[in-house]
């Protein structure tokens, strides 16, 4: 059974964990197809992509029988979770999660890493890991608190609490609820919206909230301007705005 399903429908890519009988546990083989598949979202066909999981769970996190030997190295271990964040971060296009069911440990990391995340009411977030006595990995430290604040992110981590759907959509923890069940659906619509769009800027977006992470006000401000020059460029900002004054909608076409 491949580990990572892939379709394409028209420019949205949907990629899906496929380890259902083992609610996509994470495990070496289900990464590097992850990765591949990421590599394969990086082309032009594609302006946006949607993540889920196969059968009742988006991820269970870290496949447990996997590092339950003790023969996994664990800092060598996640330079595989790390390419796949990054990847999924720099990707030049919008990521959506679709979440069904539970999103525990490196799993919960890998809906946050996207650039927003639908979730069906039944969903659940767990951080998992100091349930087992492990910190965040797979850039949880840096997503988390720039997602629910501080203080949260410290209640999320240390007593690793079920967060049910509703309360997730209320942290700001997923972007839009659907009925159970109906979270794929719902996150191929926006993808294919998002496919629509102005795809250049969405990646200059990315790439000024990446740096927003890093930047103070001053270069933030002056990166904007470079990002600025560079949107401003864009076939799509002249359809934009040829589109405003002509008073229709915009064909945007990526570019
Ligand atoms: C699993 C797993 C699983 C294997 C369910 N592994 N089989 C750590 C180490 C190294 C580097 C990278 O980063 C990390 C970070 C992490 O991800 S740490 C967090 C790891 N994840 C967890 O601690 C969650 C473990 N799973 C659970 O607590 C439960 O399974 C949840 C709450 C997710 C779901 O519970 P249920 O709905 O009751 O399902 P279940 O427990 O019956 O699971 C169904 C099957 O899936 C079962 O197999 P079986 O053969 O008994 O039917 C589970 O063993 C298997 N499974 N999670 N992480």
């Amino acid at each position: 059974m491949e580990p990572v399903l892939i379709h394409q429908h028209d420019a949205v890519l949907e990629i899906a964990l496929n380890r259902p009988d083992r609610l996509n546990a994470l495990d070496r083989s289900l990464l590097e197809a992850l990765s591949k598949a990421l590599e394969r979202a990086e082309g032009e066909s594609v302006r946006a992509v949607v993540l889920r999981g196969e059968g009742r769970a988006f991820s269970a996190g870290q496949d447990l029988r996997e590092a339950a030997g003790g023969e996994l190295d664990y800092q060598e271990h996640l330079e595989r979770y790390n390419r796949v964040v990054l990847q999924i971060r720099r990707l030049p296009k919008p990521v959506v999660a679709a979440v069904e069911g539970v999103a525990a440990g490196a799993g919960m990391a890998l809906a946050l890493a996207a650039d927003m995340r639908v979730a069906g009411r039944d969903a659940v977030f767990v951080t998992a890991f100091a349930r087992i006595g492990l910190v965040p990995d797979s850039g949880m430290t840096f997503t988390l608190p720039r997602t629910v604040g501080w203080g949260r992110a410290f209640e999320l981590l240390a007593l690793s609490p079920e967060v049910p759907a509703e309360r997730a959509l209320e942290l700001g923890l997923v972007n839009r609820l659907s009925e159970p069940g109906h979270a794929r659906n719902e996150a191929l619509a926006l993808a294919r919206e998002l496919a629509e769009g102005p795809t250049r800027t969405y990646a200059l977006i990315k790439e000024g909230l990446n740096a927003s992470a890093r930047l103070g006000l001053e270069e933030t401000l002056e990166l904007e301007a470079q990002l600025q020059k560079v949107a401003g460029s864009s076939r799509d900002h002249r359809e934009g705005v040829a589109a405003f004054l002509e008073k229709r909608r915009a064909n945007f076409e990526g570019r």
